[in-house]
């Protein structure tokens, strides 16, 4: 073979395992093969320049500097999009394309994510990447080929056969989370300033002058639309944009897996919704959806209001960022006694909601942002996540803004507050002293997983701990009627209703027991894995180190924080008080049978199954002695999948992990018998 051959064989086996990694996300060799073969095709191309050209991958590692950024003329101008922000906009705009198509009918559109990067335009001569340019105005934008030639999932060459004499692709350039967070940690340990989000990191790395620096930012491209054309290749048969996206993915290029094709304002709606749950999930960041009419004439038919299409418009979510006050700082005293600053906020719509209040985690955090009181501040609230302080905006630092310190003793009960040496939390050194803490341990007991007291909330507890009616959870069982009808707002009805609850709450489980107890690192999960093992209180409460190291999931800190827990008699005391008074759990939950078939075999549920809930489903295996877990390992036994399941599904393939579906997993636990 000559040494033309080879380069060209390489680059071939190179191409396919870029398509692979970063568009099909299913790489075929190992990253150290990979190199390999890049190193020697690099190592051919240094001693024969001759052969290298635009599409070697080899190119994609970046280019001398160059002096500025040159500007390059869309061949069709790149438009912009109208902003929808409420159903009834999009329903304007449904009844706009209705009237302009004259459809009596409801109209399919083509629902995408809308990317939270920056628009590019890409250039194909005869299936060769020649060019690549910002948006600019739309009209005109700046020449950035040799840095989006660093793009790993952007194709330097087009796959199969047809390539057009020309295809103008359009996209958006941007950087997904996981990348962003490992460039910020890079940033960090290099002592160079963290970029602020994906978007500006994008932006930051897409137009530098040196594309040695954007090879090593990790983009992604995604396309979504094709400007000019010239040649053959689009899809003649259905004339539809989802069927050009799909001619798009035939070629190598990448396109969001979310998009869809829905009908009438009722489907762009429930995607809406889809799209605005699977949010916080996606890889990046996306500001909404966008909507278009999916038969290309009626696209053309509707045609433009000056530089935005009549045929499409984007839905925007809620911003997650806002930017407000911060009033002062207070802290919070927790069911562990671990004190939390929490910043108030002047009040500030954002993610959809308006927030006064926003943890500030840590002590070592509030140094770490550099927020001091009375700063302007960046406050986020992504999805259903407790809202944050971000950043502060240094420029707005009032003169004289007081830094944090945080108390030296319990802003509730005046105990001395503690820090371990290599903790990051001060914690009130007062226990079930401190009525903050008593407060918290109560609301944990009263719980929906814990006890289920339906009733018993946080205004209910408050006067119940400040009125001294309560101080352990074991004192709910001793209420009284006319001492509860006594408090605000508690008609005799409510009262006797509670009363109820708290009687009902007394037939309980072993593991909701545990769980309630409100010991320190003692999660659901492990309370249900102590009482399978132990099967009894008492056998628990005799078990040494040794014993509790043998439950599963249980290391040594779940161990010591057990030991520590029942080793306080005034702990003990509070056990003995609630059997005393009547708290009893079945013996049918001690360790399953070994006939049972799922005996520790790990789940991973998925997708909604047709008649269990999720709850559900889990309280059926763990009754079962199998676990469920949330993520899909190579440890993993089943993954339960239900409709519209996710890439937990894809993971489980991957794996070679076993799937199944609601039926199958109600054979399973209906069988007896060990499973191989
Ligand atoms: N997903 C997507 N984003 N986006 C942005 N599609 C899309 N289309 C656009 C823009 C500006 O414009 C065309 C409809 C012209």
């Amino acid at each position: 073979m000559s040494i033309a051959e080879r380069a060209k064989e390489l680059r071939a086996e190179i191409e396919k395992h870029d398509l692979q990694y970063y568009v099909l996300d299913a790489p075929l060799v190992p990253d150290a093969e990979y190199d390999r073969l890049f190193r020697e095709l690099q190592a051919i191309e240094a001693g024969h320049p001759e052969l290298v050209g635009p599409d070697s991958p080899t190119q994609r590692v970046g280019a001398a500097p160059l002096p500025e950024f040159l500007p390059v003329a869309h061949r069709t101008p790149m438009l912009s999009l109208n902003n929808a922000f409420s159903p009834a906009e999009v329903e304007a705009f449904d009844r706009r394309v209705r009237d302009g198509l004259e459809a009596g009918d409801e109209v399919e559109y083509s629902a995408e994510p809308k990317f939270d990067g920056l628009a590019v335009s890409l250039v194909y001569e005869e299936g060769i990447f020649v060019r690549g340019a910002t948006r600019g105005d739309g009209n005109t934008g700046e020449d950035v080929t040799p840095n989006l030639r660093t793009v790993g999932n952007l194709p330097l060459r087009l796959q199969g056969g047809s390539s057009p004499h020309v295809l103008e692709v359009r996209g958006e350039v941007l950087m997904l989370r996981g990348d962003f967070d490992r460039l910020n940690a890079r940033q960090r340990e290099s002592g160079e300033k963290e970029f602020v989000n994906p978007r500006n990191a994008a932006a930051g790395s897409l137009r530098q002058l040196d594309s040695r620096v954007t090879a090593r930012r990790s983009l992604r491209f995604f396309a979504y639309g094709v400007g000019a054309f010239d040649g053959a290749g689009l899809p003649a048969t259905d004339h539809t944009h989802s069927a050009l996206l799909d001619r798009l993915i035939a070629w190598g290029l990448p396109v969001a897996a979310e998009r869809r094709r829905v009908r009438g304002l009722a489907g762009l709606l429930a995607y809406y919704a889809e799209i605005g749950d699977k949010r916080a999930a996606l890889p990046y960041d996306i500001d909404g959806v966008v909507y278009k009419v999916n038969d290309l004439a009626a696209q053309e038919q509707l045609g433009h209001v000056s530089r935005a299409p009549r045929f499409a418009i984007a839905h925007k979510f809620p911003a997650e960022e806002a930017v407000t006050e911060l009033l002062t700082i207070d802290i919070q005293v927790g069911r562990t006694g671990a004190l939390t600053p929490v910043a108030r906020l002047a009040p500030v719509f954002v993610g959809g909601v308006t927030v006064t209040n926003a943890t500030l985690h840590n002590e070592d955090e509030v140094r770490r942002k550099n927020i001091h009181i009375g700063d302007t501040v960046v406050v986020r609230r992504a999805g259903d996540v407790i809202p944050e302080v971000v950043r502060v905006v240094p420029e707005k630092r009032p003169i004289l803004a007081p830094e944090f310190v945080m108390p030296k003793s319990c802003p509730v009960c005046g105990s001395h507050v503690v820090r371990g040496d290599d903790e990051a939390v001060a914690r009130c050194s007062g226990g079930l002293v401190c009525p903050a803490q008593r407060r918290q341990a109560l609301l944990h007991f009263a719980s929906r997983r814990a006890m289920d007291i339906e009733g018993l909330g946080d205004k209910l507890v408050e006067q119940l701990v400040d009125g001294e009616l309560v101080r352990t959870p074991a004192d709910l069982y001793r209420l009284r009627l006319t001492a509860v009808s006594n408090l605000e707002r508690m008609a005799e009805k409510s009262a006797g209703n509670l009363l109820a609850a708290i009687e009902k709450s007394k037939r309980t489980t072993l593991a909701r027991f545990i769980y309630a107890l409100g010991i320190r690192n003692v999660g659901e999960t492990t309370a249900k894995d102590l009482a399978r093992h132990f099967g009894s209180l008492d056998r628990l409460l005799a078990a040494d180190e040794a014993r509790l190291l043998q439950v599963n999931d249980v290391g040594p800190v779940v161990a010591q924080s057990l030991r520590q827990f029942f080793g306080e008699p005034h702990n003990l005391d509070v056990v003995e008080q609630l059997r005393a008074a009547g708290v009893v759990w079945g013996e049918g939950e001690a360790a399953p049978t070994a006939t049972s078939a799922i005996v520790g075999k790990t789940f991973v549920l998925t997708g909604t199954l047709p008649s269990l809930t999720r709850d559900a489903a889990k309280a059926l295996i763990e009754a079962g002695g199998g676990k469920v877990t949330g993520s899909v390992s190579k440890k993993t036994d089943f993954v339960v999948v239900g409709a519209e399941a996710g890439s937990k599904l894809e993971k489980a393939q991957e794996l070679g992990v076993a799937v199944i579906d609601e039926e199958q997993l109600r054979e399973l636990l209906n069988k007896k018998g060990a499973l191989h």
